[in-house]
């Protein structure tokens, strides 16, 4: 392979590589250091006939040709000569005719044709050359286009110029650059003569650097190719394998003359740099001490954001939804989503009081929502920026699904009326894998957004580290390319430069509805934050710094020197916005008390009341009439579609669902179809997404019928149920935990009038979604004052499968509960269980039975308010005959149970019950038939709790007085340090005032959520169980 590479090599960029070093020995000390080119292109590398010892040979008589072509056969040479010319692997071996009489007089034809047309072969092979020129500088010229404000560093890392292609900071010394020119022209890289600088070459279609003419003189087309690729701009865009993408972001670059901008917008830019630029330093004036990270270095980004808002606007996106990371938030809030001034800085009074329950947040992570009109277009935009947590890129999915709710909910197929835009940091966006996830959600057809625009405020430093210790790839972009997204780089002390790239990027987003990157080169003024110091870190790098003169100055200077504005208009703009901060200060001064609320990123007008309240405190039943059941069972047995083939195997599943109707009972599955059906009949939009949920990674929903016949043709029952029902959308995802339910928590920010739902395929597999559960799920409303419903179906149930598949980590959810353990609440107060849920964080429950799983669903959307619902859901319970409930457990009337008590012989006397067994879940199954087993039914009583948290003091309260001479224990099949022992042993004793112990009856403690020895696994099993049905075995702890 080395070898290869070698042969390939000295192959055919020889004469470029001996250009390179020639040429670097010229070169001043200051300038870029040419190193060994990185990539040769050479296409014989891939000829199947070069490979192993064969190289060396090739090697030799590549060699020879070169000194004298004739030296070698003349297939040799017709190769060579292809290869040259850049004919693609494969192509350039043409094989010799064979050599009877007729072919070797054709031989002597074909050499003597050679021969006496030399000038054809020479126009053909300058033409090739001057193609390849062209197509050198579509791929390569972002690597030496001038990106990096400072003049110092390489915005891909990287400061060889490729060898192809002339540096544009070789024009800096005329006599470098000449030097360049000529090596790679003559008898260099492409073959061509100095004479040829002047020649007229046809322009290949794949350019459009010719403008209305179709050919150029030589040095005209470099020319042309250099103020295109390499100025201040750098396109990265041949990675695109559709052409007429490709065309379209050639004719936006190439054409002479495109980036033009009248007096009349260079004003608005210099007037929006002003804005950008004062602020920041109005802040350090008044707060020099607060930590603001503020955007000096690149300013430039506020005018940007403008541009992409401006652009989308003129072609119909009237909604936006931004994310994005700390830096230049609080410039973002004031000067592109609007938010007054005054609010903003009240929030560096730390005096003032907050009028909203919760922790509250930061004031640079806090979101925000505004309609206005767009000055620009004279158009109604509004504009929500996502709150976000410190980690970096979490927001992300999450701006992606409220842009898909949005867009789903107004009709928004196309992506033409809502867009996304996000924000990133240069270190964070190469290193954080959530934005690999995000991305792959890109073009998926169930989370798509039509496109997001990136822009990455490239500061070429995350923190204290330098990007070279920070990524390998060459940008801090590439991970944009697994999409086909066009990266645009851009040097952000060009300020026209960027706003044109942000025209071509919104144009982009809504001529493709693709992904599209902003990555705006600039550097940091400051230390990461404005308390840190940066020389201790980049010393040299913070030197330069301190030199460069701010682009509002730079920008100035050139408009004032064009005489675009004079120097007292320039100065007028500055006092003007100066004095709108101070008033707006002023005014601060008068606020007495901060309102969170005002920083909603997605407020749900008529949801609650007008001061934000639920608009009544209780919750109707969940039930349902028996005829809606029977319908919804009916269908969700059934295939409503004519000439529909389904596999055999499926319509057994569904013949048994129309048998278990006909029973008016429900499992697991038609529970769910239940509780969705019916609330699709109520306008309630259902969106269930996860991994393999459509059939379901247990293979018992079946919510897609797949036609066995005919390819692709499917059908959703769910769909076909009610003339107007909502929609219900069910969708595999990709194979992402932390993208997708952050997509999912983003859909259900939108509106409250849908059930949201993510399911893991197992449970234990959230963990690697555990940011949006620690940082949004979990604390969402008490850090930004907004509600969310999203429900998480997590799989889990000790099954003997081993530690993976096991465990949903009820602990983890149990710990991050709001409710306190040794507090005992009013349980006299009205509407108790639903004051509970509203005070909470979440809810989290693991439900006995279909029936209660049902209603629980149910009940998420027929609360007045929403929390986030944490389900464990079953395994083996999907398909156990006992698991099973009845029509009359769902019927008008009926409810969510928040504890199922015992119904058996132990309640009707409970006197003589010896032991009060606690339990949740699947093991309930378990120990009845045990306690069967053992006949013990009248002796030991068994709760189930259905609802963990909140708490249900209240009815645990009287399950333990019914039964007054029984011991208390709880069981669990999770170890002992996992599982709901440590959430539900101290609360069950705060519920009987500490008055008894609280039993354990268990598996011991263990690093592992299991065993993965099935024996181990049903030994542990038959101990617990031996534990909780042996009346004497706490005898001796008493
Ligand atoms: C997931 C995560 N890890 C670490 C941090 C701590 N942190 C905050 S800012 C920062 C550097 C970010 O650099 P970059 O993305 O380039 O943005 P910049 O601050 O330069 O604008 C780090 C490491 C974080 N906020 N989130
Ligand atoms: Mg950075």
């Amino acid at each position: 392979m080395f070898h290869l590479r070698t042969c390939a090599a000295k192959l055919r960029p020889l004469t470029a590589s001996q250009t390179v070093k020639t040429f670097s020995q010229n070169r001043p000390a200051a300038a870029r250091t040419f190193q060994q080119i990185r990539c040769y292109s050479a296409p014989v590398a891939a000829e199947p006939f070069l490979s192993g010892t064969s190289s060396n040979y090739v090697e030799e008589m590549y060699c020879a040709w070169l000194e004298n072509p004739k030296s070698v056969h003349k297939s040799w040479d017709i190769f060579f000569r292809n290869t040259n010319a850049g004919a693609p692997p494969g192509t350039a071996y043409q094989s010799p005719l064979p050599l009877s009489r007729g072919s070797l007089a054709a031989v002597a034809h074909a050499q003597s044709l050679v021969e006496a047309q030399p000038n054809v072969d020479k126009l053909v092979e300058d033409h090739l050359a001057v193609q390849s020129l062209i197509r050198a500088y579509q791929i390569r010229g972002h690597h030496v286009a001038q990106l990096d404000p400072l003049g110092i560093l390489d915005a891909d890392l990287d400061s060889s110029v490729p060898a192809d292609i002339i540096s544009s900071t070789d024009k800096l010394d005329l006599a470098v650059f000449k030097e360049r020119l000529r090596m790679l022209t003559v008898g260099g890289f492409y073959g061509l003569d100095e004479s040829d600088l002047d020649k007229v070459f046809h322009l290949p279609t794949t350019t459009f650097i010719g403008g209305q003419e179709s050919a150029l003189p030589l040095r005209e087309i470099i020319r042309r190719l250099e103020m295109a690729y390499c100025q201040h701009i750098g396109v990265e865009f041949m990675f695109i394998n559709d052409l007429e993408q490709c065309q379209w972001i050639r004719q936006k670059f190439e054409t002479p003359g495109i980036m033009q901008f009248t007096n009349e917008e260079k004003r608005t830019l210099l007037a929006r740099l002003v804005r950008s630029t004062r602020f920041e330093e109005f802040l350090q004036r008044k707060w020099s001490s607060e930590k603001r990270f503020g955007l000096e270095g690149c300013e430039v980004l506020i005018p940007a954001l403008k541009t992409i808002i401006d652009k989308s606007s003129e072609n119909g996106v009237d909604y936006v939804i931004m994310g994005m990371p700390h830096r230049g938030r609080l410039n973002v809030l004031a000067n592109v989503i609007r938010k007054e001034l005054e609010q903003i800085f009240c929030q560096f009074d730390s005096k003032l009081e907050a009028a909203d329950e919760g922790s509250g947040d930061v004031k640079y992570h806090l979101g925000m929502y505004h309609r206005r009109i767009n000055r620009v277009t004279d158009r109604n935009i509004t504009l929500s920026l996502v709150a976000n947590p410190s980690h970096l890129e979490a927001a992300d999915p999450v701006v992606m699904g409220k842009t898909k709710a949005e867009q789903f909910y107004c009709g928004d197929t196309e992506g033409k009326k809502v867009m996304s835009i996000l924000l990133h940091g240069d270190a964070a966006f190469a290193g954080q894998g959530i934005v690999y996830e995000t991305f792959h959600l890109s073009d998926l057809p169930s989370y798509t957004t039509h496109g997001t625009v990136h822009v990455v405020v490239n500061n070429q430093i995350g923190f204290t580290t330098d990007p070279r210790m920070a990524r390998s790839s060459p940008y801090p972009t590439d991970v944009a390319r697994v999409v086909n997204a066009p990266i645009f780089h851009v040097n952000s002390d060009d300020p026209e430069a960027v706003m044109y790239v942000c025209k071509v990027a919104a144009e982009w987003r809504s001529t493709f509805h693709k992904d599209v990157v902003v990555d705006l080169v600039c550097y940091r003024r400051n230390g990461h934050n404005e308390m840190d110091e940066p020389m201790f870190t980049q010393p040299l790098m913070y030197k330069q710094i301190r030199k460069q003169k701010p682009v509002l100055q730079k920008y100035a200077e050139l408009l004032v020197s064009q005489g675009v504005v004079n120097q007292p208009e320039y100065e007028e703009e500055i006092s003007k916005y100066d004095k709108i901060c101070e008033e707006a200060f002023a005014r601060s001064k008068d606020e007495k008390i901060l309102h969170i609320k005002h920083w909603l990123d997605s407020p749900w007008p008529g949801f609650f009341t007008l001061d934000g309240q639920p608009r009544s405190m209780s919750c109707p039943s969940t039930g349902l009439t028996e005829d809606i059941l029977t319908h919804i069972g009916n269908v969700a047995s059934s295939v409503p579609v004519e000439n529909f083939t389904i596999h055999g195997g499926l319509s057994r599943i569904l013949k048994t669902r129309g048998e278990m109707v006909k029973n008016r009972t429900v499992d697991w599955a038609l529970a769910e179809y239940m509780a969705f059906g019916s609330l699709l009949k109520e306008g309630i939009h259902i969106r269930l997404s996860g991994q393999d949920v459509e059939r379901g990674t247990f293979s018992h929903r079946h919510h897609v019928l797949h036609d066995q016949n005919v390819d692709k043709r499917t059908c959703i029952p769910m769909n076909h149920l009610w003339p107007n029902q909502a929609p219900y959308t069910v969708c595999n995802s990709s194979l992402s935990e932390y993208g997708v339910l952050g997509f999912e928590l983003g859909f259900a920010m939108a509106s409250p009038n849908a059930l949201v739902l993510w399911e893991a395929q197992f449970g234990d597999f959230h963990n690697t979604a555990q940011c949006i559960i620690d940082q949004f799920i979990c604390p969402g409303q008490a850090k930004w004052v907004r509600q969310n419903g999203i429900v998480l179906l997590l799989p889990h149930g000790m099954e003997g499968m081993g530690p993976e598949h096991s465990s949903a980590r009820p602990e983890r959810f149990l710990q991050m509960c709001n409710d306190d353990p040794d507090v005992l609440p009013d349980l006299k107060e009205a509407n108790f269980d639903i004051n509970q849920l509203y005070d909470c964080n979440w809810v989290v429950v693991n439900c006995s039975t279909p029936g209660n799983f049902f209603h629980v669903l149910r009940r998420q959307i027929l609360l007045p308010f929403r929390k986030p619902l944490i389900i464990f859901t079953p395994k083996s319970l999907l398909r156990h005959p006992e698991a099973r409930s009845s029509f009359d457990e769902m019927l008008p009337g009926t409810h969510f149970q928040r504890v199922i008590p015992e119904d058996g012989p132990a309640a009707q006397n409970p006197e003589s019950v010896k032991r009060l067994l606690f339990c949740t879940g699947k093991v309930y199954y378990d120990l009845t038939r045990e306690r069967k087993a053992r006949d013990m039914v009248g002796q030991v009583a068994i709760t189930r709790i259905e609802q963990l948290s909140p708490f249900p003091f209240d009815l645990l309260l009287k399950e333990v007085q019914k039964y007054p001479n029984a011991e208390l224990a709880w069981c669990q099949e999770e170890h002992k340090n996992q599982g709901y022992y440590d959430y539900v042993k101290p609360r069950l004793r705060t519920t009987i005032s500490r008055a008894k112990p609280v039993w354990y009856a268990g598996r011991d403690p263990a690093a592992a959520p299991a065993t993965g020895n099935k024996k181990t696994h049903l030994t542990e099993l038959q101990r617990l169980l031996d534990t909780a049905f042996d009346l004497d075995v706490f005898k001796n702890f008493s």
